[in-house]
């Protein structure tokens, strides 16, 4: 692939170029593939700018027409998806077909399912006293800025702007620096739909230079950002001094709790899945492994035994299972935390190091360890990889314990046959979501949230709704009877 550059900005249907601030790198191949060109703040103020036109002639548009929109926006994206995928795989290392077959048929699906769900919205209308009339309508905000990481950049991206615009908002995006290549193509793509100018935009550069413009800019209305803790609580901190409303997708440690009373195999499957899949790069894998003791030394074993033989290969293998990670940095990271694990007394099963499969690009072998105790840093931080931690406990209330000892609350999952113990895991554990006997089901209509530090606020239909409106009251008198009357002497 040749080394393509990826503009400052996309204003309406604009390229905009900037300084090259990095190069953006394949990490199978350690290869250079794009240079970034970053967007300053007088650069994002135009973009926001450009959205506040656009939202002016959007914000009138029907139900229907922004639907049709919507929907045209989902088939121009399952049109371009093997440019989408193939940008994809090359900037982040995720297996060609999960792009493929998860990410951007995913952003198409959003597309749909905003289009199908802002036809289905309800209102309010009170006459509580037959005099009056209240009804609650919902309008749309304004201008919505949108950053989104490196992990899953078209899908969580092209989750954001579908919801922003759905609800009659424009947007400006900022993807992750690492990670442009695809959001910037997606935008790209986006703008050949029937929409006013300046709808969509996308600002390109470093978090605390063209982020951190976005986040503060006094036009922009709403902040919509996933990413890591840190990151959303100073993203918060600046949009709180401008009172400006967010919704912070953050980092997790989720628990995976698998029962004696589990159907074993599948249990075994949806664990190997809930900490490989993106190479490990998730939210809400399920990265500390909480075993019943009765049955953890099979299970360990059946666990070891099948990560071994994960298909460890280039992303664009048809039979990879393991890619590479997405940066130098963040695969000498995630190896750190194998031999600090070492250093508390942890028990590496396996991996540690760096995967002798391939000379370059960022492959590891996937890590999994016995931890001595929840405390350590493995078991704490979130540290985004193919690293299992696993614990073992006795009873359901220790499972729960466990399981709730973490700053993060983003998803838990749980495994058992035992209907009354499913019901009594799911009341205990506190996560936004709690996946039972399944991992990774996204319901979109249902909200997609953490507690403690995963998050603020959620995405799925009824939120994102919430978030991207606000509520108007108007009361109408409807009664002929006379006002009392004040000043008549
Ligand atoms: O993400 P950052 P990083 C976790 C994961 C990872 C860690 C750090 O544990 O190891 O976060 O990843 C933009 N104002 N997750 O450093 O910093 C930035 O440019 C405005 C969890 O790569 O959170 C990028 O677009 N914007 C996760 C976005 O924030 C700023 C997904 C995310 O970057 C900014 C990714 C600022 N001051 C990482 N600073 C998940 N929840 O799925 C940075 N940005």
């Amino acid at each position: 692939m040749s080394v393509q550059a990826i503009p400052a900005a996309i204003i309406g249907d604009t390229r905009v170029a900037g300084d090259v601030v990095q190069s953006v790198y394949d990490p199978a191949n350690e290869d250079a593939v794009a240079q970034l060109q970053e967007a300053d703040a007088a650069v994002v103020d135009q973009a926001v700018r450009a959205a506040v036109a656009g939202y002016a002639e959007w914000r009138t548009v029907s139900v229907e027409g922004r639907q049709k929109v919507l929907r045209q926006m989902a088939d121009l994206i399952d049109t371009n998806a093997d440019e989408l995928a193939d940008l994809e795989t090359s900037n982040t290392g995720i297996p060609l077909a999960q792009a493929h077959g998860r990410h951007v048929k995913r952003a198409a699906h959003n597309f749909r399912f905003f289009a199908d769900y802002i036809g289905q919205a309800e209102g309010q209308i009170y006459e509580q006293d037959p005099a009056f009339l209240t009804l609650v309508r919902r309008e749309s905000v304004g201008v919505a800025g949108l950053i989104a990481p490196w992990n899953a950049p078209i899908a969580l991206g092209g989750m954001k702007i579908a919801a922003s615009i759905a609800f009659g908002n424009s947007c400006v995006i900022k993807p992750s620096e690492q990670a442009s290549l695809g959001v910037t193509r997606l935008v790209e793509v986006l703008q050949q739909a029937d929409t006013p100018r300046g709808v969509i935009n996308l600002v390109n550069g470093r978090g605390a230079i063209t982020g951190q413009a976005l986040v503060v800019h006094p036009q922009v209305d709403r902040v919509s950002f996933t990413g890591g803790t840190t990151t959303g609580k100073a993203i918060m901190s600046a949009a709180g001094a401008h009172l400006k409303p967010c919704t912070m997708e953050l980092g997790g440690k989720s628990a995976n709790i698998i029962f004696e009373s589990a159907d074993f195999e599948t249990a075994l499957d949806g664990a190997l899945l809930g900490i490989f899949t993106n190479n490990g790069q998730q939210c809400l894998a399920g990265s500390r492994i909480l075993v019943q003791r009765s049955i953890a030394d099979r299970f360990i074993e059946a666990f070891v035994e099948r990560a071994r033989k994960l298909r460890i290969d280039h992303p664009r293998s048809a039979t990879v299972e393991l890619g590479p990670l997405a940066s130098a940095p963040h695969r000498d990271r995630v190896l750190s935390f194998a031999a600090q694990a070492r250093t508390e007394g942890a028990r590496v099963l396996l991996g540690g190091e760096r995967s002798t499969k391939f000379d370059r690009g960022y492959y590891i072998d996937p890590i999994i360890i016995a931890a001595p105790s929840n405390d350590i840093s493995a078991c704490q931080d979130e540290i985004f990889g193919p690293f299992a931690s696993i614990l073992t406990f006795e009873t359901p209330e220790e499972a729960y314990a466990l399981a709730n000892a973490t700053k993060f609350g983003l998803v838990s999952y749980v495994w058992t046959q035992d209907l009354m113990l499913a019901m009594e895991a799911q009341e205990r554990l506190e996560s936004g979501v709690v996946w039972v006997n399944t991992p990774m089901m996204r319901e979109l209509r249902a909200p997609f949230g953490g507690f403690k530090e995963s998050g603020v606020g959620a995405e799925g239909g009824r939120a994102c709704e919430q978030f991207y409106t606000r509520e108007k009251t108007v009361t109408i008198r409807k009664s002929r009877a006379p006002l009392q009357r004040l000043g008549l002497g």
